[in-house]
């Protein structure tokens, strides 16, 4: 389905500068096309793009360069600044075609962005060099990534569970048996977080044969979607909802790191919830991580933490947390789930994010010292302090 093709008067009806450069449609080899004169870091959005892209697979434009250059590639979609995207080197010279699979576009930072309420299409240039566009199309398939999409980066093979695939190249994993674990985490996030609905696609963990392969793993999926990721430091990672680890036979395939991460990617498919550490995205990973792997040593390291905890107003500010602070946000959560005073609270943090793309609970104006008291009551009935 083209989109534009500039071939109708009317530009100005279509399309809008931003942040300077000058746009005016000319004549072309094929016709009519846009001839944008950007200034650097200047930009042209549409105005009207159907809503709805569930039913697309990819992104296609034709483009001219006068010299090399590169360009950000933006679908705005959802609320605010949240938006799709991805780094485009164009060569200077001849007219090329390019194609987007959506499923290797990025999320921009801020709220989540969601396929269903796309809002334009944006071109953002580097360069103050002249570039010529035609033919903004997408076409029929699926903007979310398929577990074999992944695999032609990570290597492996799938195995698909009810809402998990595990992608893997490691003889002795059991996948089917992670894959029906981790089905099981999934169908426990969804019972007690109804409102999140079921994923739309097979929610990825790979996991890479051993350490070395795993930091690399990570650096390859980041430039497969044209970004520069740094080697991670844990010892799993996800990233634009990949969950990723690395297998360990002491641990076999119930390592509780599969569990923690693949949280991860199961709330990045099914919210639209930032994946920045803060403590909502490590609360849920932690509960349901001790969940599925208890750990005996957990209620008493906790008492600790709770003698002396990090305020509430700084654990719960939407800022990155610690690992240290990890069963912190698990009490915030457990209180959340459990308490019935708290059950509200959850949807309104996910509609804030959603919004704004933190889930402050100082922002969101939270009685935070009566949190406290309960979470700190709740853990107590839990251990029988
Ligand atoms: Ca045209």
């Amino acid at each position: 389905m083209i989109l534009f093709d500039f071939e109708a008067t009317g530009l100005a009806d279509q399309w809008q500068m931003a942040r300077g450069g000058q746009a005016s449609r000319e004549a072309c080899e094929s016709g009519w096309c846009l001839h944008v004169k950007p200034a650097p870091q200047s930009g042209i959005g549409s105005r009207q793009v159907p809503s709805d892209w569930t039913g697309f697979g990819k992104l296609t434009f034709r483009a001219r360069a006068a010299a090399d250059t590169s360009v950000e590639v933006r679908v705005p979609a959802g609320e605010g600044r949240a938006a799709y995207w991805r780094r485009v080197d164009l060569r200077g010279g001849s007219w090329q075609t390019v194609r987007l699979p959506l499923g290797w576009l990025r999320r921009a930072e801020g709220p989540a962005p969601s396929w269903s309420t796309v809002k334009a299409v944006s071109f953002t240039f580097r360069d103050a060099t002249e570039v010529w566009l035609d033919d903004v199309a997408v076409s029929a398939g699926s903007p979310f990534l398929s577990p074999e999409a992944v695999a032609t980066v990570t290597g492996g093979h799938v195995t698909l569970g009810r809402y998990a695939a595990v992608i893997s190249a490691v003889p002795s994993l059991d996948a089917s048996a992670l894959a029906s674990r981790l089905d099981a985490v999934a169908e426990a996030v969804l019972a007690d977080i109804p409102f999140l609905g079921a994923p739309a696609a097979p929610v990825p963990l790979v996991v890479f044969p051993d350490e070395p392969s795993y930091r690399d793993g990570v650096v390859r999926i980041g430039a497969a979607f044209a970004a520069r990721a740094d080697s991670p430091g844990h010892d799993g990672h996800t990233i634009e909802g990949i969950a990723t680890s690395s297998w360990d036979a002491a641990q076999g395939f119930a390592r509780p790191v599969y569990t923690h991460e693949f949280v991860h990617a199961l709330l990045t498919a099914t919210s639209t919830l930032p994946n920045s550490g803060e403590w909502l995205q490590e609360g849920l990973a932690s509960w349901y991580q001790l969940r599925f792997h208890p750990q005996p040593s957990f209620a008493d390291g906790l008492r600790r933490h709770l003698d002396r905890p990090l305020p509430l107003s700084r654990l719960c500010d939407g800022a990155h947390v610690q690992a240290q602070y990890y069963g912190e946000t698990w009490t915030v959560i457990g209180t959340m789930l459990e308490e019935p005073s708290w059950t509200g609270t959850l949807p309104r943090v996910f509609e804030a994010a959603a919004r704004t793309g933190s889930t402050s609970l100082v922002s969101l104006g939270v009685d935070l010292a009566a949190l406290d008291r309960d979470r700190r009551g709740w853990a107590a009935r839990r251990f029988g302090w």
